[in-house]
């Protein structure tokens, strides 16, 4: 390997040791007889200290040519200095150059000058050399991993449903046909379908995180054509309380987790994970609509943006920056989700709503047949194009619930992101198709 140790495994301690280090040159200082590069790797800086009298002709040569951002391996011995950041820096004995990059650079990688959105997203793998951006994503890593744990403590089983689909689940007007042969498919807006079908496999509990695709042309902070679902269902339920209590857990944990475990580039963030006022607040819809009216705000079967917003800011000065909204009218909900026979025209669906804004949906689902084919007609659906999906209700399906939640709109609310798109490396919205 052109690398031994990372810079967060070096320390004074190690002076005389005889390392290699790799990354990109972030400084080129020259002052004469001393010379110092700085460089880049995964978790810092390092120093390389370059006395005239003291290095080979060969690395003064190699100096002279180094531009800013490019790749070197350093092979040296650790010096332990006082006056060096880290209390340590590297002798060369050899610099071998990896690639050397072009200037000028069409960004500012120092995080010195803000580059606009567009810029950014155009240059983003230079952008990620930015601690900044890249501890962004070193967390985003680690959510995924914390939901992950958090999904196999809880006896589910991770599955990966298909992504090119004969229908979709979340309404017509956001899907992205394909061409899939001699037919028309189209990308999947949620795992949905399947993963209930699953519900009647015996596999009980299943998740999946992966990408959902929505044709939306609203050019928004929180939408994207491309986004991370976090889903799972669960079979067995009494009522949708236990998918609740799950969902609390699940997101308690893995915001533990986060905290704990991303220490290093939450401090580079300048910011700490809040951990979630619990038992979250489960509001039921009505309640909402009385709050907001109080407020003066209209609200109709659903909720808007600004609705969502206005009830944060009200949680918030209680306290609450996570909460339920249940029982929501049916008229605004799918087809899969169950009518509450107790109160006519509403639903057991539900909505988690963090920082004033949706983060995940869900609810019980209809599991009986003839219920589920008499929802799809109210919705106006052709339950002939289900009959893969019906198939699944007719021979012994539990009852069941689940949640789908988006992994951008968690990690940008969590780390007080202003824009998903700094959420996601290479974001997809109705005006980037590259890089
Ligand atoms: P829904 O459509 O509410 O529900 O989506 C679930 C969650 O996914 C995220 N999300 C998005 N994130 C970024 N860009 C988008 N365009 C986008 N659309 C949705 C949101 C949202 O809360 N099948 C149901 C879930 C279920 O009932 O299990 C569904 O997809 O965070």
């Amino acid at each position: 390997m052109k690398r031994s140790h990372y810079s967060i495994q070096l320390s004074p301690e190690m002076d005389g040791q005889r390392v290699t280090v790799a990354g990109w040159v972030y400084e080129l200082r020259d002052f004469g007889g001393i010379k110092f590069i700085i460089l880049r790797d995964k978790y810092g800086y390092i120093q390389v200290v370059i006395p005239k009298k003291k290095v080979s002709q060969e690395t003064l040569n190699c100096f002279s040519k180094l531009t800013k951002e490019s790749v070197i391996s350093v092979t040296g011995t650790v010096q332990k200095s006082e006056k060096a950041k880290n209390g340590w820096e590297i002798l060369p004995e050899k610099i071998e150059i990896l690639s050397l990059a072009e200037t000028p650079l069409p960004m500012d990688v120092s995080g010195k000058i803000e580059s606009e959105m567009d810029t950014r997203l155009d240059n983003r793998v230079l952008d990620l050399r930015q601690d900044k951006v890249r501890a962004v994503f070193m967390l985003r890593s680690l959510f995924v991993k914390g939901l992950r744990e958090a999904m196999y403590e809880r006896d589910f089983v991770e599955v990966h449903t298909p992504k090119i689909a004969a229908a979709g689940a979340e309404g017509g007007a956001s899907l992205f046909p394909v061409q899939y042969f001699d037919q028309w498919a189209f990308l999947t807006q949620s795992p949905q379908l399947y993963k209930q079908m699953l519900m009647a496999s015996t596999l009980d509990r299943v998740f999946e995180i992966g990408p959902a695709f929505r044709a939306e042309p609203s050019d928004t902070s929180r939408h994207l054509s491309e986004f991370t679902s976090f889903d799972y269902e669960m079979a067995y339920i009494t009522d949708y309380n236990d998918v609740m209590d799950t969902l609390e857990g699940i997101i308690l944990d893995t915001l533990e987790f986060v905290k704990k475990e991303g220490k290093p580039w939450l401090e580079i963030l300048e910011r700490d994970i809040e951990i979630p006022k619990s038992p979250f607040p489960r509001l039921t819809f009505e309640e909402v609509k009385s709050i907001l009216e109080e407020e003066g705000r209209k609200v109709g079967n659903d909720l808007g943006t600004e609705d969502e917003k206005a009830l944060g800011r009200i949680m918030a000065e209680k306290g609450y920056i996570a909460y339920f909204i249940k029982d929501y009218p049916e008229e605004g909900k799918p087809f899969y989700i169950m009518e509450n026979d107790e109160k006519p025209g509403y639903s057991f669906a539900f909505d988690l709503d963090y920082y004033g804004e949706e983060l995940a949906s869900g609810g019980q689902r209809e599991h009986r047949y003839d219920r589920l084919v008499e929802r799809m007609k109210k919705k106006g659906l052709n339950s002939n194009n289900f009959e893969f999906y019906l198939r699944a209700f007719k021979y012994g399906m539990p009852p069941h619930g689940g949640i789908g939640l988006g992994l951008e709109r968690f990690v940008m609310k969590a780390l007080g992101l202003k824009n998903i798109r700094d959420a996601v490396i290479f974001p997809r919205d109705q005006w980037r198709l590259v890089p």
